[in-house]
Parts: structure tokens; C-alpha cells; sequence
């Protein structure tokens, strides 16, 4: 059999509404051309309760897919974790669970749930689907996302185990300590059932091909892009696996592009260069497609001339590109070199402590009262008991605030 793995869909996205259905239903369409099954684990909204309009969409592509050819690959029957024998909507091997977008409380049923009660999906949800086609057959059993720390308990509650003369499956939606480290609520692979053929897991946005005992563990990566990370400029896609030579490939859709362009800058670093060095960067990206492009700036620098060039360049190609910027790790030098100056003494010449003590004269003689703050200071740091330095300063008020 081949099963097309897809993942992270999105669907509804506000930023890249359009992109997240458009970009959803080619991965779909060009998975059902080419596979028996498919399996996807998890996000397939963005939302846990998404708007009627966004169900109806992705109802929308579910159908036409559901519909679009023969399916040879039928589901034959869903067994919850325990055995219990579950109801089923369809027998097209269109197989989900739901991911953390889509997670509500235990006991509610979520969007993906919706899905599966429409017969759009085969919900594989703490459940195992049996699909056969011809003489093969193939068991997917899933865990929706969960909490992490939770993850490696409900491992262990619902103990999944390969299926006797079956291609097995094991598909869920969480980080894992191993792909993001630093992290101790994560569970580790070695949490994972063994003795499955496969491991599949959503929920990490870019692409991951790691083995666990032996076996192809595979992330797609998400259909449309939502973080700007790093590692998201890849072009996005689905895998294609075949349970007969254990072999996969991937396969790209037409993504949106995303680019980062990266500057560092030091402290005597020029506007002017700066400016044209960004916009030659641009140019030099094919923008008939509206690419989406995070300039990122780095460095030293004065954050707020910085960021009045970026507003421009902004402005400048709004029709061409999805531009955006991050100045989070400038180093703001406009900031720091008024601080330095006053510390120095470099300001009018004065200490920091002159310079505090002119404020306050000038501040208190605008508004016509006459007191002397430095000879107040003295009494106050006089090595005095506290009652004679309280007496004191109030008659020296007195006398100075009529
Ligand atoms: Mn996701």
C-alpha cells in the first residue's frame, strides 16, 4: 500500500487565510492521485472552535477528495484502545487524530471529531482503523495531542501493540525531547510502543526523517507556514510511503515562499548602506509570487532609526511581498550611548549627580519656590539623631516655602 502523510493543515489560519485552504487541498488532492491511504496527524484547523465558514470550507475539500476516485483501500473496522468494537462513518482510509489546535477538554468532542461524524475522515483517535486492500492490511492507531507532560502516560493508559499480519502503524501530535531538547515535560522517544512499522507525528512544523528501533519515524511538516522560523523556508509538502519497500519520498505543493534575510550590524554602521543592501536583497528574490520576507537586524544599532527604515522598505514593496521584521536582538546603541554619556560626565560637563541636582534647582525654581536642594541633602545625611534632622529640614522649609 502507499500512504501519503500529510500534516498540520491549518485550515482557517487568519494570517494566511487563503493560503491555509488553497495550499491544504493541493497537498490532499496530489495525495489521493498518488496513495491508498492517507494519514493525517493532527492541526487539521487552527482553531478549537472554528467559525461555520471554515468548517464548511474545509467540509468542502474533505468531500471532494472523499469523492474524487476509486478508493481501493477500504477502512474495515475501528477498534478502540480496549477492543471495543466503534461505529464507522466511512470506509475511505482518510485517517486523523486531532492536534493541539483542535484539543478541548476530556469528554468534548473537538473539530476533528466533527469531521469524522460527517464520514469525512476516519477518527484514529485512541483507536485502531484496520484498512485492507486486496491481501494487505494495515492498522493505524493514534493519540490526539495531549499536554506533553501527559503524553508518556497515555502511552502507557491505552499501551498500543502492532496488530499480527498488518502493517502498523503508531501516529500522534507532540514535541519530543529528542527533536526539541531543553525541555523536561517533554516525552522521550523511548516512551513510544515498539513494534510498529512506522511512527508518525504532527505538531512540528518542518520537515523530520529520524528511524526509532529500526523504523521510519517521519514528520511532514506543516502544509501552510505559521511561525517564521528558521527552518520553515523549506518548501512544504507531504510524504508518500510505501509499505512494500519500506521506501518514502517527498513531494512538494506550490508553498508560499518565505525567506529571511539576516544583518548583523556594528555600532559605526551606515543607514544608507544599510537601505541598499536591503532593498538589493529584495530585488534580487522573484516577487511575482508575494513571497513573505522577515528582515531580521541584529547587531548594534539605533532601534528607532532602524526601525523607521524598515517601516519604508515596508511600505515600498507592500504589493510585492508579505514584509516583516524583527529587531528583537538589536542591540539599541541610540539608548546605550545617551547612557554612557551621562555616566561619563560628558553631558554639560556634569556628573550624574550634578547633573540630577540641576534638574531639581531648575525644576523647583520654575515654579518659584527658593530652596537650596544641596544644602538640603546635607541636613538630611547629617550623622544625626532623626528627630533634630526632621526638626531641622521642616524649619528650613518653613522658612524657605513662604
Ligand atoms: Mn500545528
Amino acid at each position: 500500500m502507499k500512504i501519503a502523510i500529510l500534516s498540520d493543515l491549518h485550515m482557517g489560519y487568519d494570517r494566511f487565510y487563503e493560503d491555509s485552504f488553497n495550499q491544504a487541498e493541493e497537498a490532499l488532492t496530489k495525495a489521493a492521485e498518488m496513495a491508498d491511504v492517507i494519514i493525517i496527524p493532527g492541526d487539521i484547523f487552527d482553531f478549537r472552535e472554528p467559525k461555520t465558514e471554515v468548517i464548511a470550507r474545509a467540509f468542502r475539500i474533505f468531500l471532494k477528495i472523499k469523492y474524487m476516485k476509486q478508493w481501493d483501500a477500504r477502512v474495515k473496522e475501528i477498534l478502540r484502545y480496549d477492543g471495543a468494537k466503534q461505529r464507522m462513518m466511512t470506509d475511505v482510509p482518510i485517517i486523523a487524530i486531532s492536534g493541539t489546535h483542535e484539543r478541548l477538554a476530556v469528554g468534548k468532542e473537538n473539530a476533528v471529531d466533527l469531521l469524522s461524524l460527517a464520514g469525512l475522515v476516519a477518527n484514529a483517535n485512541e483507536s485502531y482503523v484496520i484498512v485492507e486492500k486486496g491481501s494487505e492490511r494495515l492498522s493505524v492507531f493514534g493519540i490526539g495531542g495531549v499536554s506533553e507532560e501527559l503524553f508518556a502516560e497515555k502511552i502507557k493508559e491505552f499501551n498500543p501493540k502492532p496488530i499480527e499480519n498488518a502493517f502498523n502503524v503508531f501516529i500522534f501530535h507532540q514535541s519530543l525531547i529528542e527533536l526539541i531538547p531543553h525541555n523536561d515535560k517533554f516525552a522521550r522517544m523511548d516512551d513510544l510502543p515498539k513494534g510498529f512499522d512506522l511512527y508518525i507525528d504532527g505538531h512540528i512544523h518542518s520537515r523530520v526523517e529520524k528511524s526509532y528501533n529500526g523504523k521510519p519515524f517521519l514528520i511532514p511538516g506543516s502544509t501552510v507556514i505559521t511561525q517564521l522560523k528558521e527552518n520553515e523556508q523549506e518548501s512544504k509538502g507531504f510524504y508518500i510511503f510505501n509499505t512494500d519497500s519500506k521506501s518514502y519520498s517527498f513531494n512538494y505543493i506550490n508553498s508560499r515562499k518565505f525567506v529571511i534575510l539576516k544583518y548583523r550590524l556594528n555600532k559605526d554602521y551606515n543607514i544608507r548602506d544599510l537601505r541598499y543592501s536591503i532593498a538589493d536583497s529584495i530585488n534580487k528574490l522573484t516577487l511575482s509570487d508575494t513571497p513573505i520576507i522577515l528582515i531580521k537586524i541584529e547587531g548594534d544599532g539605533s532601534k528607532a532609526e532602524i526601525a523607521s527604515l524598515l517601516k519604508e522598505i515596508e511600505n515600498l514593496y507592500s504589493n510585492r511581498a508579505y514584509l516583516t521584521s524583527d529587531i528583537d536582538d538589536l542591540n539599541d546603541t541610540s539608548l546605550q550611548e545617551s547612557i554612557n554619556k551621562v555616566r561619563e560626565g560628558k553631558v554639560d560637563g556634569l556628573t550624574v549627580k550634578e547633573r540630577a541636582l540641576s534638574m531639581i534647582d531648575n525644576g523647583l525654581s520654575s515654579k518659584g519656590y527658593n530652596i537650596d536642594v544641596r544644602a538640603l541633602i546635607e541636613m538630611l545625611s547629617a550623622d544625626d539623631d532623626k528627630d533634630s534632622i526632621v526638626k531641622r529640614v521642616i524649619s528650613y522649609l518653613d522658612n524657605n516655602l513662604a
